[in-house]
């Protein structure tokens, strides 16, 4: 195997600057909400290459198609998840129209965990980590050897080659994430919230998530220090009302949670900006919610999925359990901080039964300081066990349309078309559909649902958001 770097070293390559555009792909209609970290942590990591090394790349972000045609880089890289990969498509058909030396390295979730579908106006794909695999084709761009026959000596990426998608062998995962800069954020303007990812990867095994697909089970972290070094960078850089650990297991090493717990109270960096973080209930105890509080924590969300034990170990393998929510539900309430779940309905085997059983669960929790962040209709994902399920049982294949993917509210009134919905054998759709948007309206308790389920009452007002949805979605196609 060549070392691309060694190039380097024996002087093999002439160019003298490089342009490098990034572009996150968008659901139509949506707003970019914040600096894509995936994007942010390659160009922090390229900027401190090109200092080392000399090389004088410049690099963009482009929000707008028409943002990437008027900076006419050489290189464009295109992140993107399963639900927007129409969006990315079309940027990188428009790119290759414009200009048709245009370099175009596609990467993240969607890609990674669908290589077959590499689009054509990709030239190549970089899957999984993205910082050295993206350095490295950066390299190959600058020495003019940008193209398939250098591409094999690459680890982590997929090609086409003669009409075949070839995937090269798989790069290993960073071992030191404390060696990466921190993420480029300073080009997106933040108002309030701030967005940060103190570790990689989770253990478990959820028959319906991607993550632990896309990082392959591994759990890596940041140590205690890296992450206050980082947070107190974004307090100086854009003093935010609230940072948001964005984390899928952030309570999961206590060591750790330990160590930057007593660093957010030793330095006072509890006076200075509240806190929100995901977490995983069966991770919950009354330690570590007290030690939130005192770091100010003002919202903790997980993923309650569903009140029925049952349907909850089918889901997640039997590692947390209802008991694990309520417990969650409870200690945010004793110690005052609001917690915020989401719920998933629709799943291939959810029984009657089963939706009877979330519905007393929420009944339960009405009067607590619980939110709730989603009543989502569930959908499959790439990559993950439930997708294979809906595969074979003819619900989804390579074909699909992608933008099915993005789990809509139940409040939304979508139809058995926009739908993927696997469970009909249990529960038809109509009668599912009346149920659980009953359920939506009586607890959606986020200000945006609660209107929505409002407006959804009346038979006028939800046949006009009905039909908006539908015209939306056939404008969309
Ligand atoms: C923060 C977050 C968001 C944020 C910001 C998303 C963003 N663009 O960064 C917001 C709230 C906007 C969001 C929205 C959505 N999200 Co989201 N999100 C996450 C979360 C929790 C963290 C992402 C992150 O910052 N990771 C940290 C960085 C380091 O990792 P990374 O982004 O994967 O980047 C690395 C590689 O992927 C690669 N890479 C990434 N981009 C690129 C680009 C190029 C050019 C290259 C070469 C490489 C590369 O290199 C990076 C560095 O190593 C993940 C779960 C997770 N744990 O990853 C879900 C996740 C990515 N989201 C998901 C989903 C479904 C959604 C939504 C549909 C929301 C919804 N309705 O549920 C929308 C879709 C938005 C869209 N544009 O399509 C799914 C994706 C499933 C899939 N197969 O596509 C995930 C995996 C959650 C899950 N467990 O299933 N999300
Ligand atoms: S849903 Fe959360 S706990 Fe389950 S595998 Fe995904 S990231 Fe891990």
């Amino acid at each position: 195997m060549i070392q691309i770097a060694d190039l380097f070293t024996n002087q093999l390559f002439q160019v003298s600057e490089m342009k490098i555009a990034f572009y996150t792909s968008r659901i139509k209609g949506e707003l970019l909400q914040e600096m894509p970290l995936g994007i942010g942590y390659i160009w922090a990591f390229l900027e401190k290459k090109a200092q080392e090394k000399g090389l004088d790349i410049e690099i963009v972000f482009c929000q707008t198609i028409d943002e990437i045609l008027a900076q006419r880089p050489d290189i464009l890289a295109v992140g993107c998840l399963s639900q927007s990969v129409d969006d990315a498509v079309n940027a990188m058909e428009q790119a290759k129209k414009d200009n048709s030396d245009i370099k175009i390295v596609m990467g993240g979730y969607h890609i990674t965990l669908l290589p077959e579908l590499l689009p054509k106006a990709a030239d190549v794909a970089v899957l999984g980590e993205g910082e050295y695999t993206f350095y490295e084709l950066a390299q190959l761009a600058l020495i003019g050897k940008f193209g398939k026959e250098w591409f094999k000596h690459i680890k982590g990426i997929c090609y086409e080659d003669n009409g075949r998608i070839v995937k090269t062998e798989p790069r290993d995962f960073i071992a030191n994430l404390d060696s990466l800069p921190h993420p480029k954020r300073e080009v997106y303007d933040y108002t309030g919230i701030v967005g940060v990812f103190t570790s990689r990867g989770c253990p478990y095994n959820c028959i319906y998530c991607s993550s632990q697909n896309f990082w392959k089970r591994k759990f890596r972290t940041h140590s205690a220090d890296y992450v206050i070094d980082e947070i107190e960078r974004m307090i100086e850089l854009f003093n935010p009302h609230t940072i948001h650990i964005l984390d899928d297991l952030f309570l999961a090493d206590k060591k750790r949670f330990d160590d930057i717990y007593i660093k957010i109270i030793e330095k006072g960096i509890n006076k200075k900006v509240a806190f929100r973080a995901f977490v995983r209930a069966n991770l919950v105890d009354e330690d570590s919610v007290r030690k939130l509080k005192e770091m100010n924590f003002v919202l903790i969300r997980f993923g309650a999925e569903t009140g029925s034990e049952r349907l909850l170990k089918i889901l997640k393998g039997g590692t947390v359990s209802i008991e694990d929510g309520q417990r969650t539900i409870d200690l945010c309430h004793k110690y005052n901080i609001p917690v915020s779940a989401s719920f998933m309905f629709g799943v291939p085997g959810e029984t009657r039964d089963d939706l009877q059983q979330t519905y007393d669960f929420l009944r339960k929790n009405k009067e607590k300081k619980f939110k709730i962040e989603g009543f989502y209709y569930f959908v499959p994902f790439p990559g993950t066990d439930i997708w294979k399920f809906a595969e074979k049982g003819g619900f989804v294949n390579n074909n699909t349309d992608f933008t099915k993917l993005n789990p809509m509210l139940c409040s939304m009134g979508v139809s058995k078309e926009n739908a993927i919905y696997m469970n009909d054998t249990n529960i038809p759709f109509d009668e599912f559909k009346i149920m659980v948007e009953k359920i939506g309206r009586e607890f959606s308790t986020t200000r945006f649902h609660r209107f929505l389920a409002f407006l959804m009452k009346n038979s006028v007002l939800r046949s006009i958001i009905v039909r908006g949805v539908r015209i939306h979605r056939r404008l969309r196609k």
